[in-house]
């Protein structure tokens, strides 16, 4: 029934849904994103996720992190500009005031950590911000017992669980969410009227009304640290750049395994591929699909 249809998604696909870079764009065009997370001992992640987005098509990218991390992010990530968070041991603490209109969504949690602080700081921004919002890694953690929050948002919600971060959030085993992934991340899409991306070998992708895509790329190589964090970014961009949020989410997981796909078949191989390089691979990608 149409209920238990599956959609797969592919590069015709992708190709037929990708916004087109117009002659006459400018960085407005593209989006403005935010991202917020990463810690003192976690500064890679949010490199990753704002490094990612700027590679995929965004106008600009703002970081919101600890002022101990902006010097190492921003000497890998030089175009995006930096938002310095209160913080205390390396830790972010207070939100600073943030104009949260004038950006076009927001990415929080990666690398963030998991203290009662950043929990707070992840439900204000989820309460203040009438923007789309994704939240992955610490930010999951964070949400976790406040899922009402979310559901009362009138703007849409991503979250990107791998099955650990599953299992943390519905209170089934990882054992019981790879025996049914489908039906589980249904449930909580509609039950929590969230996007959710549960992320695996076929990463499931599911709209607040049920419906489903699985994803069709990407290789072992990614079973790494940062490569969640690099989808993160990928997706955020799309999340800007795209009217449709389905379309947006599933070419976001298409691009970042097709990154890996194409690196690992002619320059990389599954052991060495690092999540940086998947970075590096977008290029190879948006050559073929645009
Ligand atoms: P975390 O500390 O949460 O790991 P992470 O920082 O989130 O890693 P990262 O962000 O890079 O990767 P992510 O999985 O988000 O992990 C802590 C603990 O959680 C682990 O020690 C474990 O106990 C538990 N856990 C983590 N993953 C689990 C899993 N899959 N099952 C059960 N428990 C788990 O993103 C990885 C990306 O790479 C995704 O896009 C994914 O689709 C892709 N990917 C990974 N492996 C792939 C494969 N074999 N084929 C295709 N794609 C793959
Ligand atoms: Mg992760």
């Amino acid at each position: 029934s149409q209920d238990n249809l599956i959609e797969t998604w592919n590069q015709k696909n992708v190709v037929e849904t990708l916004p087109k870079r117009n002659r006459y764009s400018h960085k407005g065009s593209h989006g403005k994103g935010l991202v917020i997370g990463g810690s003192h001992t976690m500064p890679g992640s949010v490199a990753m996720t704002a490094k990612a987005a700027l590679r995929s098509g965004s106008g600009l990218i703002t970081v919101g992190t600890v002022q101990e991390a902006i010097p190492s992010i921003a000497s890998y990530c030089m175009e995006a500009t930096y938002i310095s968070f209160l913080s205390n041991e390396g830790i972010i603490t207070g939100l600073p005031a943030i104009d949260f209109s004038s950006y076009d969504a927001l990415a929080i949690g990666m690398g963030m950590g998991r203290s009662e602080s950043t929990a707070s700081i992840t439900k204000k921004v989820i309460v203040d911000a009438k923007i789309p919002i994704l939240i992955d890694a610490d930010g999951l953690q964070h949400i976790k017992g406040d899922l009402p929050l979310i559901k009362q948002r009138q703007h849409p919600t991503v979250l990107t669980p791998h099955p650990g971060e599953m299992a943390m959030l519905t209170g089934y085993s990882v054992k019981e969410i790879l025996t049914s992934p489908f039906k589980v991340s249904k449930q909580f899409a509609r039950e929590h009227g969230v996007y959710l991306i549960l992320k695996g070998v076929h990463t499931i992708i599911s709209d607040p009304n049920g419906r489903q895509w699985v994803n069709t790329t990407g290789n072992a190589g990614l079973a790494k640290g940062g490569s969640g964090d690099v989808l993160s970014g990928i997706l955020l961009s799309m999340m800007m750049q795209n009217q449709s949020l389905n379309d947006a989410l599933t070419n976001g997981c298409f691009i970042h395994g097709a990154s890996a796909d194409i690196l690992v078949s002619e320059q990389r191989s599954k052991q060495d591929l690092v999540a940086t390089d998947v970075i590096d691979g977008l290029t190879s990608v948006f050559r073929t699909l645009i």
